[in-house]
């Protein structure tokens, strides 16, 4: 039988790394296809692959793959054409503009758009629609990390030096992060460092695949990291492992902060962190005497009523020690999605331009008008962040809302106030590739293209700009998102401001809009990707090379120095008491990506993690009288949610785990704590206080109800 073969070279649509890849096709006339995947190599991960990027291919394959738009009517959807949809849309946009002002048609983007379609979003926004209120999904990712990089060294990007330094580094600090299950490809750079001989110092509330390669693991309680990283300070400085001259010459701040710190009991920190006094001094001095050193943050130090500040006390300790700006040395935020570095930078977040500009200032908005052709003024003001968004939305405040690329109603903390938020809307639009939880919400769907069709740049966790090919044709009438809105643009009469066909030409008004900014990418272009496999930003002149390491020399604020914070601790964002006794905190599995909308289209990574389930220690269980693998309901003050118990002895005593990729009954969401960092906005998704016990007969029929 004769076989034809295609090959399309594209990235792993999932994690910040990255990976590129190679997807081939063979058909057979009497067979369906076979795929095989190769990694193909490239700068962070060298050729290699996950488990989930090898099986990406199965859900953008999927027969579930929307293929029209659909429009609901009299509760149910049905196929329209994309003329009409493009006309329904545009209708009810302007009457509900013209009945409650701009304001009430609302955007929430997602860190999986690329940087073209962020931009154009960001955009839209600000000229189609003239709403102020535009955010994303990056707020519960990384805005803590984000807004702590901006205040401390005046300038926000994920690694602040290239990973192929992470193997030459003495000491390495893995705080909340667990990247052999969400980064997994790049864990041959610290078993490589490890070989070397270096030290790594983990903290986390389990003893993850992360954790096991460590030669100090801190079991922190839940929401207690900034005491902890404010603990290890405190003893770097009494046992005298600053850095002064560093100190005195390329930072600004510290006497408050040496005040501060010195006046805390370790015992203190100790009894609030759940870590022992003698850990807390092996991993500070571990830090302080290497002569190299990196610390990495992620969610789990992030998501927290005080993760701003909790970054913030480890980037003291990144200053103190004069750990940055030179070889093996240096601050990364582990950043989550695919674009989430490059999705922070263009404009879709509610206070900011293209190239990390800013909304409210006034040089910045001049600039960026002048590029897109509009009078400064025109230009509306900032809105507020995503979780915000959504009491708005329920407050009717918003009345139309456009997702695109995110699943809210699944990955928002307190999910059934979203949702009944979602609800009260006049119009909801959802683009995805999937009918998602919040999709089946929508008035009108519109199918997204996906990776292996939509050609792009996406940004990675190091700052590197990589493209994206994207040659598969699509499925059915599946559009890119950029299409989508550019289209959109034109029956609202602004078709002259998006006058793009190509995502190059778009991503060439970017580089003009960035150009100066902090995140400048005018120096970058496809040719240039093309030809260097990736483009460190900043990178303001064609001809020079990007930025690999950032502050050799001085840090990005006015006075070039970096400024330590008194980053002040308190109790966690929920304490337990008698009602909910237990700390609930959550986060990811290897097999499954955030809402799991991809991955549980995927046979293959679907058959790995069916359901979702809750990490409890045996002891624990055996208090509350819950065997391993029983289904069990996780209460807190807000909601709850049952998933299967899994008894391992690798958790604290006093937390559960609960994964975030299930929707409906199984979401963890339900639980979650919506109280936002007044810096930054994220909520504190990490740290609820919970009740937990097995489902009864009453619990159960109410379930079988519920399905029929
Ligand atoms: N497999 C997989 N990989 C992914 C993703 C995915 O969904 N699945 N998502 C991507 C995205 S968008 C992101 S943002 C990243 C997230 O990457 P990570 O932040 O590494 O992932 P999480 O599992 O949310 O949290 C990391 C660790 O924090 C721990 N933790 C929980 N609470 C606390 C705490 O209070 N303090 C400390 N120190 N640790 C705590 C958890 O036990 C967990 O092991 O992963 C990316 N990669
Ligand atoms: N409890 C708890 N909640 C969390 C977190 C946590 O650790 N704990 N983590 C938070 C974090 S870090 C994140 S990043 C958020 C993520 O939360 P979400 O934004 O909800 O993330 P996804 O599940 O990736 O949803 C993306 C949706 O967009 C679709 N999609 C993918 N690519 C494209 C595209 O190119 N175009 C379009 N139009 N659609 C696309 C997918 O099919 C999917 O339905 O969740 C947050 N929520
Ligand atoms: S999920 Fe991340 S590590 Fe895995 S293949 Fe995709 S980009 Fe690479
Ligand atoms: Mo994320």
């Amino acid at each position: 039988m004769q076989a034809m073969q295609a090959s399309f070279d594209t990235q792993c649509p999932f994690c910040s790394v990255q990976c590129k890849m190679r997807v081939i096709e063979e058909k057979q006339t009497d067979r369906r296809p076979t795929y095989r995947i190769e990694g193909l190599p490239n700068a962070a991960s060298e050729g290699r692959l996950c488990v989930k990027g090898i099986n990406a291919y199965q859900h953008a394959l999927s027969r579930e793959r929307l293929l029209k738009p659909l429009l609901k009517t009299d509760g149910a959807f049905r196929e329209i054409s994309w003329d009409e949809a493009l006309n329904v849309m545009a209708d009810r946009f302007s009457v509900i503009r013209t009945e409650s002002g701009p304001d009430a048609v609302g955007l929430y983007g997602g860190g999986s758009l690329t940087n073209e379609s962020a931009y154009v979003l960001g955009k839209f926004a600000r000229v189609a629609l003239g709403t102020r209120y535009i955010d994303y999904n990056g707020r519960f990712c990384m805005s803590a990390a984000a807004s702590a990089g901006v205040k401390t060294f005046g300038l926000d990007r994920g690694l602040t030096n290239p990973l192929t330094e992470v193997t030459q580094t003495e000491c390495i600090v893995l705080a909340g992060t667990n990247i052999a299950e969400c980064q997994p490809t790049l864990m041959p750079y610290f078993t490589k460092a490890k070989e070397n001989g270096a030290r790594i110092i983990v903290i986390d509330p389990r003893t993850t695949k992360t954790a096991e390669m460590a030669d100090i693991h801190l079991k922190v309680k839940p929401g207690t990291d900034l005491a902890l990283a404010n603990g290890l300070l405190k003893v770097v400085i009494e046992e005298k492992l600053t850095n002064p001259s560093f100190i005195a010459t390329r930072t600004s701040g510290f006497e408050n902060v040496l005040s501060y710190v010195s006046s805390l009991e370790l015992a203190e920190v100790a009894a609030l962190t759940g870590v022992d006094e003698d850990d807390i001094r092996r991993a500070a001095r571990a830090f302080g005497k290497a002569a190299t050193g990196m610390i990495f943050t992620a969610r789990g130090v992030e998501q927290h009523r005080d993760g701003h500040m909790a970054v913030r006390a480890f980037l003291n300790l990144v200053l103190a020690t004069g750990k940055i700006g030179k070889p093996g040395c240096g601050y990364g935020a582990v950043t989550g999605q695919g674009n989430g570095q490059g999705g922070r930078e263009h404009g879709q977040k509610a206070d900011q331009l293209p190239g990390y500009r800013l909304i409210e200032n006034p040089a910045d908005r001049a600039y960026v008008a002048s590029v897109w052709g509009v009078d400064p003024a025109e230009l509306p003001g900032k809105g507020v962040s995503a979780y915000e968004m959504m009491e708005l939305v329920h407050k009717r405040d918003i009345r139309a809302l456009l997702v695109m690329s995110s699943n809210p109603v699944v990955s928002n903390p307190n999910a059934d106030f979203v949702a009944e938020g979602l609800r009260r809307l006049d119009f909801l639009v959802v683009a995805d590739m999937f009918l998602s939880e919040t999709a089946l919400m929508a008035d009108l769907v519109l199918p997204a293209t996906a990776f292996l069709e939509n050609e792009g740049t996406l940004t990675n966790l190091e700052g590197r700009v990589l493209l994206r090919g994207g040659d598969r044709p699509a499925p059915g009438e599946a559009r890119h998102d950029w299409r989508m809105l550019a289209e959109l643009a034109a029956r609202l009469g602004k078709g002259a401001y998006f006058p793009y066909s190509t995502a190059e030409q778009i991503f060439e008004e970017l580089r003009l809009a960035s150009k100066g900014g902090a995140a400048d990418y005018y120096g970058i272009t496809y040719e240039r990707i093309r030809n260097e496999g990736g483009v460190y930003w900043p990178c303001p002149d064609p001809e020079g090379p990007g930025t690999a390491r950032m502050f050799e020399r001085k840090f990005a604020h006015p006075d070039g120095k970096a400024a330590f914070a008194k980053a002040v601790h308190g109790a966690p964002g929920e304490a337990e008491d008698e009602a909910y006794p237990l700390v609930m905190t959550n986060g990811r599995m290897l097999s499954h990506y955030l809402t799991g909308v991809q991955t549980r289209r995927s046979p293959t990574l679907l058959a790995k993690e069916l359901e979702n389930v809750m990490e409890i220690h045996p002891r624990t269980a055996e208090r509350y009288r819950i065997g391993d693998g029983e289904l069990v309901r996780v209460a807190s003050r807000r909601g709850s949610m049952i998933v299967r118990s899994r008894l391992t002895t690798d958790i604290r005593e006093d937390t559960v785990f609960v994964p975030m990729h299930w929707g409906g009954v199984q979401n963890v969401n339900n639980a979650t704590n919506p109280l936002l960092d007044p810096f930054c906005k994220m909520p504190d998704f990490k740290t609820s206080a919970v009740r937990i016990r097995t489902l009864n007969a009453a619990d159960l029929a109410a379930l079988s109800e519920a399905e029929g």
